[in-house]
């Protein structure tokens, strides 16, 4: 018990001694939620090509500080892995959007608005698909977005979301248009341990000699 603790603790004190931007590569790539719209129904599938084929998908919890507001991500478990993605030209009908809502999800799965994954530092964290009492429907802008999933404990993690063709300027449903159901899967999985560990002082190290 002692020598847990003793762990934890040097873990964090590594992260607050160098606010850093949230991991991404340890996850094997990109995994994308693929949308489509033929005029009068969306589609929409986890990317069967992809590398990391099956689900669930690993949240690691790397006992980081984070910057900013990327800072709601301390201490949890989490990835970016998925990603919404267009499969394909999408022309909307005009007035029209593409929304996508949680429907349900595993008790303690929270998420934060991302982007792309290379533009770490325009993501805003802020919560979405009703995480913090957001609105548990979010309008997709159409291009890839990796939003942030976290949580707080290990185990499983599961959601569904529907997309749908929402109204541009009040977000409601066009009910004229088919929607599609999709569930994402994660599983919270203990710290790398260690080597991670030895790698983060040696990242500091290195950017102290600088
Ligand atoms: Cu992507």
């Amino acid at each position: 018990m002692t020598k847990t603790l003793a762990t934890v603790s040097m873990i964090a004190a590594a992260g607050a001694a160098s606010a850093q931007l949230p991991q991404f590569m340890w996850d094997g790539g990109m995994k994308h939620v693929l949308i489509t719209f033929d005029g009068s129904s969306i589609g929409v599938e986890v990317d069967p090509n992809s590398p990391q084929l099956e689900l669930p998908l690993e949240m690691r919890n790397f006992g980081g500080s984070y910057q900013g507001n990327a800072s709601v991500l301390d201490g949890k478990y989490y990835s970016s892995q998925f990603g919404f993605l267009a499969d394909g030209f999408i022309t909307l009908p005009a007035g029209a959007a593409i929304s996508i809502e949680l429907l349900s999800a595993t008790q303690g799965l929270e998420a934060y608005e991302g982007g792309l994954r290379m533009m770490l530092a325009n993501h805003t964290y802020a919560p979405m698909f009703g995480t913090n009492g957001s609105d548990t429907a979010w309008e997709w802008g159409g291009t890839m977005h990796h939003p942030w999933f976290a949580a707080s404990e290990l185990g499983d993690y599961s959601a569904e979301f529907e997309i749908f063709v929402s109204d541009a300027v009040t977000g409601e449903r066009l009910t004229a248009f088919a929607s599609d159901t999709v569930t994402l899967e994660w599983r919270a999985v203990p710290a790398p341990g260690t080597a991670a560990l030895l790698g983060l002082g040696g990242l500091v190290a290195t950017r102290r000699r600088r």
